[in-house]
């Protein structure tokens, strides 16, 4: 083709497209087109492409005519829950190890998000994480994972969730460090939607005279992505039947935990479609969504949306009323995955509104503002609002300690200091529970530091039955077992 021709072609997609985005009032997203070079106009126009804008703006005019509210506090109740160590759990714990043994289980891990609390210049997943390797999250979870395959003799497949935004960076600390000696076949990475960010009018932002402006879709995109990025064909080629899904963001997270994902398939609360893990809120402003039942359907609802009087209510006892914390660990069903991905199953997560400092181009000017108020809103779905999709819902409680230590913040509350004193919390009940002796201070803390790796032992079982311990721990010393 001659580059006369090739630009004939161009031009021709221009004209249909400026068509079709004057119809959805977005044709100022080509109010430069004039000036771009033929590479730039092919960019611009495979961008709009892959953003379906006749959708975008049908999705953009929903969020900004509707809210999502919360239902009135009346008709919200506290979610039941599994409590810790339930009967039977040696059973239960079996039955989930043989779904492991059977190659029945995958993890997932989401990844998308853009740490821009924590701070950190790149994937959230390559932060370090550990108190004393410094190990980044990544390699925490793979190191999980391969000590898993010893268990069970074959290697467990890794989804793993990036967005447009770190795909190459985490591919490429993927690539840089081997896969963490995992088998690169085993490990699935995929980016995952993203929306425009728009203005008070609805119209969307130029990132530069090229570049639409956009966000990822939020961890609730995770579902049409797996369906999107031929994930959940994958996992039927492999047999896979049940996701263990968790946040990068969180380094105690048992990946594949045999006990929450027997319950998940055994336990008469539970479809076996999507079930969750919690805690007990630490108090009642902490930032974690709480497991609630609203027209009898187990929801999560946001810190931010559950009215006070309900996030601050106690029962007889002085315990919270609504204490279910999510951690944002569940286990889904890739047929339930399926069934509410699949076409004409009208998949419709509510989409939720946030504003934010967007940089974009000023439409008369041609320059590049940067704003230092918000000027835009962002929409984003949560993995959580799936939960009312499942026939039944279990919430299944375990301990702060054990598994719940995020990074999230570069200081105080979940940052990585508060992290590493929840890992040597962990370490030293590990080590105690298996019989070992860890020297204490006057008033009871611990008086050394210790950081049990994956492939020595993944929870205090593994520990006393497969580990021989130092025969003592000295006070001031640092530990890696
Ligand atoms: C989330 C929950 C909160 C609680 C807490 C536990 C929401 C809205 N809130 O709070 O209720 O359960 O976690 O730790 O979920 N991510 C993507 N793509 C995106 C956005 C996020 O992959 O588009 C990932 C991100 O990489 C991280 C996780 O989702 O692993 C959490 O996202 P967040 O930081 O927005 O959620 P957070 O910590 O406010």
């Amino acid at each position: 083709m001659t580059s006369a021709s090739r630009e004939d072609d161009l031009a021709e997609c221009v004209t249909t497209i400026r068509a079709m985005l004057t119809e959805c009032g977005q044709e100022h997203l080509l109010a430069f087109a004039d000036e771009l070079t033929p590479d730039e106009l092919k960019q611009l126009i495979e961008q709009v492409e892959s953003i379906d804008v006749p959708n975008a703006v049908r999705l953009v005019e929903k969020a900004r005519t509707t809210s999502i509210e919360p239902p009135p506090s009346d008709q919200i109740r506290p979610a039941s829950f599994v409590s810790r160590v339930p009967d039977h759990a040696e059973s239960i714990r079996a039955a989930g190890q043989a779904l492991i043994d059977e190659g029945k289980v995958a993890a997932f891990t989401v990844a998308g998000g853009q740490g821009t609390r924590l701070g950190w210049n790149g994937p959230k997943g390559t932060f370090p994480a550990t108190p004393l390797t410094g190990k980044p999250l990544f390699r925490v979870f793979a190191e999980q994972l391969a000590a898993h395959a010893r268990r069970s003799g074959h290697s467990i497949p890794w989804y793993i969730m990036t967005s447009p935004i770190n795909d190459a960076d985490t591919r490429a600390f993927f690539r840089d460090n081997n896969w963490f000696g995992l088998d690169r076949t085993d490990v699935f990475m995929f980016p995952q939607g993203v929306l425009p960010s728009f203005d008070e009018e609805g119209r969307f932002l130029l990132a530069s005279k090229s570049e639409i402006a956009v966000n990822p879709d939020g961890h609730g995109g995770a579902l049409r992505a797996l369906r999107a990025s031929g994930a959940v064909e994958d996992m039927r080629a492999r047999g896979i039947e049940q996701i263990s899904y968790f946040q990068v963001d969180n380094p105690t997270v048992q990946v594949l935990d045999p006990l929450f994902i027997g319950l998940h398939a055994t336990n008469p609360e539970s479809s076996g479609e999507m079930s969750s893990k919690m805690v007990r809120k630490r108090d009642a402003g902490e930032k974690v969504g709480v497991f609630c039942v609203t027209d009898d359907r187990t929801c999560v609802i946001e810190y931010s949306d559950l009215p006070g009087e309900l996030a601050d209510a106690v029962d007889e006892q002085g315990e919270l009323k609504f204490v279910a914390g999510s951690i944002a660990i569940h286990v889904l069903s890739v047929d339930f995955v399926d069934r509410v991905t699949s076409e004409g199953s009208g998949l419709a997560m509510p989409l939720h509104k946030a504003s934010k400092k967007v940089p974009h181009v000023d439409l008369d000017s041609g320059q590049l503002i940067k704003p230092k108020t918000p000027n835009a809103t962002k929409l984003e779905m949560f993995i959580f609002d799936a939960i009312p999709l499942a026939d039944r819902s279990m919430v299944y409680e375990t301990d702060r300690v054990e598994e719940f230590a995020p990074i999230k913040n570069a200081e105080g509350e979940d940052s990585a200091d508060s992290s590493h004193q929840l890992q040597y919390q962990r370490a030293t009940r590990w080590i105690e529970g298996a019989g070992g002796r860890i020297p204490r201070t006057e008033d009871g803390q611990p008086s050394c530091h210790v950081e049990i790796t994956a492939s020595t032992a993944l929870d205090e079982r593994d520990l006393a039955a497969n580990t021989k311990l130092p025969k003592s721990f000295v006070a001031g010393q640092q530990y890696i077992l």
